[in-house]
């Protein structure tokens, strides 16, 4: 099975995202996590993504089609993959519909995860005070959602015009929309 997971920062894409790789048996591959492993090691691509995470923005496009571009050929993905975070924007998108050409493959769902944005908000500046992360403090929060509304939420309507897309309630206990979430996709 071949997924991918969006929705708003906060929506819980990474925390369903987990739960699921181990129901489907497949790759989790989340570009937040991929990119935040970069920076901790120093890496090349890590230099250049902390500016712009850290500012509440999207790490450009060319960066992420080629870090995707390279994870999606290898071994573990051939079997499927559930995309977390990625893609966020419409270039995003077509470039992977072009990697996915290439390799002979399709998209069989795209789920996507809503919430309003006060729990988002609320969610965010918790996980904040627990995790220390960066760009979990409140302006950046809002910048990141603001970003979200103008560059991925258009994705929707891509996932929705090749008759792919599952819209799913974010709201509730985890365990609960995970079962949400499967009975969607089965
Ligand atoms: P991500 O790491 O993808 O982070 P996110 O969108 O903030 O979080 P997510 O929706 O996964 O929420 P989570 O499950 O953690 O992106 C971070 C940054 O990386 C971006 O801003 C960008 O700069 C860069 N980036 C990543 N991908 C990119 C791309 N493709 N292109 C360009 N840039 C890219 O849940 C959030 C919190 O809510 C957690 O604390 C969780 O415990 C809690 N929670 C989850 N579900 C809950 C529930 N049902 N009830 C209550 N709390 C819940």
């Amino acid at each position: 099975m071949r997924l991918v997971f969006m929705g708003p920062p906060g929506v819980g894409k990474g925390t369903q995202a987990k739960r699921l790789k181990t129901h489907f048996k497949i790759v989790h591959l989340s570009t937040g996590d991929i990119l935040r492993e970069e920076i901790n090691t120093n890496t090349r691509l890590g230099g250049q993504a902390k500016t712009f995470m850290n500012d509440g923005q999207l790490v450009p496009d060319n960066l992420l089609l080629e870090m995707m571009n390279n994870r999606l050929r290898q071994d573990d993905c051939m079997e499927g993959y559930l995309l977390d975070g990625f893609p966020r924007t419409l270039p995003q998108a077509q470039g992977l519909d072009s990697i996915l050409e290439d390799l002979n493959q399709s998209l069989d769902r795209a789920v996507n995860l809503t919430a309003d944005s006060d729990e988002l908000i609320r969610r965010l500046i918790l996980r904040g005070q627990e995790s220390g992360r960066d760009d979990d403090s409140p302006d950046v929060i809002r910048k990141r959602q603001q970003v979200y509304w103008d560059q991925t939420a258009p994705l929707i309507d891509y996932y929705r015009k090749q008759q792919i897309l599952i819209e799913v309630n974010g709201i509730g206990e985890i365990a609960e929309i995970t079962h949400r979430i499967i009975k969607s996709l089965t």
